[in-house]
């Protein structure tokens, strides 16, 4: 017998590889130096921090599954996820701005990129001097981006691009946009092209008033007219699957993320019932209290166990979509009930920044959102469990 680790109850830290512990390490390292010591503020004034991606870089986070010949960490899958899991335990919008920089900005530059598109972007993306973002979703276009509506017409040998992108993490700042279009000269499929800040016609302004995920920065991409390269087309993929293939890696990368978001409020709500004194004795002295952190555990232990079957098969090359679809819906909404409850157990104090559950459970309603929102994704599982579209 061992004893038992309340802060890892399945002792998922067995099951780590020496170099994934490694990576877990450092990242939980910069993330509480650097982020946890700017975080109340960023979020209570909704600051740009876009000098966050050179450090993010320096400390070998972006692009952890990237080929180092790319200035990616070729870590793999399992270790991605810890660095989401421990970026995330501080705030989820620092995750927001990794995870779209990794799995939606360089996966596509890399998987779909011609070898001169991965050269001229991958390394500086992994390094943080560039930013990127990724523009699927429309103002008419959201859980079905499919109905998209931005056109790219044929131009000389190169293209022109119009329509709208919004709910755009990074794109006020970004340098590079890939942004996903119909494509007249492709028979109007769908397709991925990368675009350079500056370009005319090319503008990205900010959504003010976000109440959630406030130290992450989200836009628009306003495109009207705007020129593009023929070499500006992602040539190796066609059709909807190519920002799909993208979002399965940003959605498993979520599923570990959400997990660290719940341990932090886990442990406040621990720290907070040990130490809060009601009726002569200590909250965590109760049995309501004490079912409520025995449910915390369960479902944590029971969540990051499932991401890690998730990344091994990921690092396999052996998984099907609908299983991201099982952790990223499952641990967001676990994730979200944990928060909430976390914020509860607080009371009075549960709503302050200062003991920043509060923040947590505002981020995880968009972290519930983005991605393929809770009810899309038990709609996607649907289909595969019945055969019958039900969107
Ligand atoms: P559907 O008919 O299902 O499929 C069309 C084609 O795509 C393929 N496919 C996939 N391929 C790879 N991975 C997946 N997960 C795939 N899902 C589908 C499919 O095989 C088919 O290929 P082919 O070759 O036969 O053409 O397409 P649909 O249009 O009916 O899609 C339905 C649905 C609901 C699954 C899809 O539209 C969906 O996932 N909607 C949710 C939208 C979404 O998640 N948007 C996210 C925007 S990005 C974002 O939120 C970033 S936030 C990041 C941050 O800040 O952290
Ligand atoms: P809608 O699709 O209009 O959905 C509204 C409601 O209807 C939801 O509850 C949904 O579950 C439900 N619904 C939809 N269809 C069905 C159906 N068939 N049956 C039953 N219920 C249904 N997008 C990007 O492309 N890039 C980004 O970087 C990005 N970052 C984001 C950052 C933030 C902070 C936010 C909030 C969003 C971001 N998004 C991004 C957009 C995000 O992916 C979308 O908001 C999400 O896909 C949902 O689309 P929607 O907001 O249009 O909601």
């Amino acid at each position: 017998m061992v004893p038992f680790d309340w802060a890892d109850p399945l002792d998922l830290a067995d099951q780590l590889t020496d170099e994934e512990r490694m990576v877990q390490d450092s990242a939980h390292a910069f993330a509480q130096d650097v982020l946890q010591s700017r975080v109340i503020e960023s979020y209570a004034t909704e600051k740009d921090d876009p000098e966050l991606f050179p450090l993010m870089g320096e400390a070998g986070l972006l692009g952890v599954t990237i080929p180092s010949e790319y200035g990616g960490a070729d870590a793999g899958y399992v270790a991605y996820g810890l660095v989401a899991r421990e970026i995330e335990r501080v705030d989820s919008g620092y995750r927001s701005m990794a995870s779209v920089q990794s799995s939606l900005v360089m996966y596509p530059i890399h998987a779909y990129g011609s070898e001169e598109q991965r050269r001229k972007y991958l390394p500086r993306l992994a390094s943080g001097q560039l930013i990127g973002c990724f523009g699927l979703t429309e103002p008419d276009a959201g859980s079905d981006p499919g109905s998209m509506r931005t056109y790219a017409r044929k131009d000389g040998d190169g293209y022109s691009l119009s329509g709208a992108k919004t709910w755009i993490s990074n794109s006020p700042f970004a340098d590079v946009f890939v942004v996903w279009a119909r494509s007249e000269a492709h028979g109007d499929k769908v397709r991925g092209f990368v675009l350079e800040k500056g370009m005319e016609g090319l503008s990205a302004p900010k959504i003010g008033g976000k109440m959630s995920l406030r130290a992450s920065t989200t836009g628009m991409i306003q495109m009207d007219d705007v020129k593009l390269p023929a070499d500006a087309l992602l040539p190796d993929v066609e059709g909807i699957k190519g920002p799909f293939g993208c979002l399965n890696r940003a959605r498993y990368g979520i599923s570990w993320g959400a997990m660290g978001a719940a341990e932090f409020c886990y442990a406040a709500a621990r720290r907070y019932g040990l130490e809060r004194k009601q009726f002569g004795r200590p909250l965590a002295g109760t049995q309501l209290y004490q079912k409520k952190l025995a449910d915390m555990a369960t479902q944590i232990s029971l969540g990051l166990q499932a991401s890690l079957r998730v990344g091994r098969l990921l690092d396999e090359g052996r998984f099907a979509p609908e299983m991201i679809s099982v952790v990223k819906r499952n641990n967001v909404g676990q994730a979200l009930e944990i928060a909430r409850a976390a914020r509860d157990m607080h009371g009075g104090n549960g709503i302050s920044e200062e003991y920043q559950v509060i923040r947590h459970m505002m981020n995880l309603e968009t972290v519930n959102t983005y991605e393929g929102t809770h009810d899309v994704h038990a709609l996607i599982l649907g289909r595969a469990i019945t055969g019958i579209s039900a969107f």
